[in-house]
């Protein structure tokens, strides 16, 4: 067992699952059963899982195997003690969904998407899980002239108050979380960025209920900075869960094991999540499980799937320990107060100051020194270079 923190790990089924099939090869690994993958996730560590009905349940099953596949993982769940935390869609692995789900231009596609969405909330509320991810990998498109882009937007809100609507009327306590992706499959996916997404949000009738899931590689892949993005989405009140990985630069969607990819950048996530900000210790906290979302590399076989399972764990637990060091080293808050991130924590204007105060503040402006503030040094540089000594050692 690799947990020893009481941190709660979750892993999607899709993830160990994977059989390594690509654009240009077939599968490198047999097929993995649910209820194995689940009992073996619980000896590398892990708190909970994750999954697309899709990968219990194959597309288009009648009821009966429906109700024994989805019997083989509960039971699972019960025998291993899991915590099924997430349910999810697949509305992109079927041709049917080639234009999209909820934003295809074939109306009767729409609305097969949103019944699918439906009937998986209806066994998210069944399975006791909290969080019911949207990801849309195929809402997208590859060419600018391929839809009217204000309509997808209008059909893409439609669909995600409608499945927020039924949550509330069926009393369900469930939250949903957007996941953003840049492209992959699409060559454009709508919503490419958590700032997109809260953008979106923001324009829901349901919107209370409707938060992020942000992946590490979906960021990066778009060269933005992934801490940044969840502190956004923390400030916002709308980090509902996360997916962890790692990618390595502008690519494909790597997936690979947390830490694997931009090390230092995985280091304070762990440190933004377990630590919070550091000049707002009342500031807003990421409390839901962390969940890794990766790929185990298609050169492994099922030794390498459980290795890389195991990592991504201690991967964070490393970190963890490293971060939880470098915030309590007094040279690290000597630095953090040389650098300015506690003052940055307070109002620039005054309690009870108003812009009439602050025109009169002749000391603000008339009589300020540009020139002399400008030689402050903040010591940026001696901070990272104390987080690097934490994560490697000196
Ligand atoms: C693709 C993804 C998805 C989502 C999943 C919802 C297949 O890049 O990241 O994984 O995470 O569909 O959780
Ligand atoms: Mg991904
Ligand atoms: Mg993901």
């Amino acid at each position: 067992m690799t947990n020893n923190s009481g941190i709660n790990y979750s892993f999607g089924l899709w993830t160990v699952g994977w059989q390594g099939q690509d654009q240009f090869g077939g599968a490198s690994r047999a097929p993995l059963p649910a209820a194995e993958s689940i009992h073996k996730l619980a000896e590398a560590g892990a708190w909970g899982f994750t999954f697309h009905d899709d990968d219990v349940v194959p597309f288009g099953s009648d009821d009966a195997t429906r109700d024994r596949l989805l019997g083989e993982v509960k039971t699972a769940a019960e025998e291993t003690g899991l915590t099924i935390e997430m349910v999810t869609t697949n509305l992109f692995s079927h041709p049917v969904f080639k234009d999209g789900g909820v934003t295809s231009n074939d109306r009767s596609v729409r609305r097969f998407a949103l019944r699918k969405v439906l009937r998986n909330v209806d066994l998210t509320a069944e399975l006791g899980a909290k969080t019911f991810v949207m990801w849309g990998g195929r809402e997208g498109t590859e060419y600018d002239g391929a839809k009217d882009l204000h309509a997808a937007l209008e059909r893409y809100r439609e669909g995600v108050d409608l499945v927020a609507g039924y949550i509330k009327e069926q009393g369900y306590d469930i939250k949903i979380a957007l996941e953003p992706k840049p492209n992959e499959p699409r060559g454009d996916i709508f919503l490419p960025t958590i700032g997109h997404a809260l953008g979106f949000i923001a324009e829901l009738e349901h919107g209370d209920i409707v938060g992020l899931n942000p992946e590490t590689g979906h960021e990066q892949m778009a060269g933005l900075n992934y801490t940044h993005g969840l502190a956004q989405a923390l400030w916002a009140g709308k980090l509902f869960h996360i997916d962890l990985n790692g990618q390595r630069s502008i690519k494909f969607d790597q997936d690979l094991v947390f830490g694997h990819g931009d090390l230092l950048s995985a280091f304070f996530t762990v440190d933004l999540v377990e630590n919070g900000f550091p000049g707002t210790p009342d500031g807003p906290r990421y409390t839901g499980p962390r969940h890794f979302d990766y790929k185990p590399s298609r050169t492994e076989t099922t030794v390498g799937v459980w290795d890389s399972a195991r990592a991504n764990i201690e991967s964070y637990e490393m970190l963890a320990r490293k971060s939880a060091a470098y915030r309590a080293d007094p040279e690290v808050q000597e630095a953090f107060k040389n650098a300015g991130i506690f003052e940055l924590a307070t109002p620039t204007l005054a309690a009870g100051e108003t812009v009439a105060d602050l025109l009169a503040d002749t000391s603000s402006f008339e009589d300020f020194d540009a020139d002399a503030a400008a030689q402050r040094d903040f010591g940026f540089v001696r901070l990272n270079q104390l987080a690097l000594r934490h994560l490697i050692g000196s």
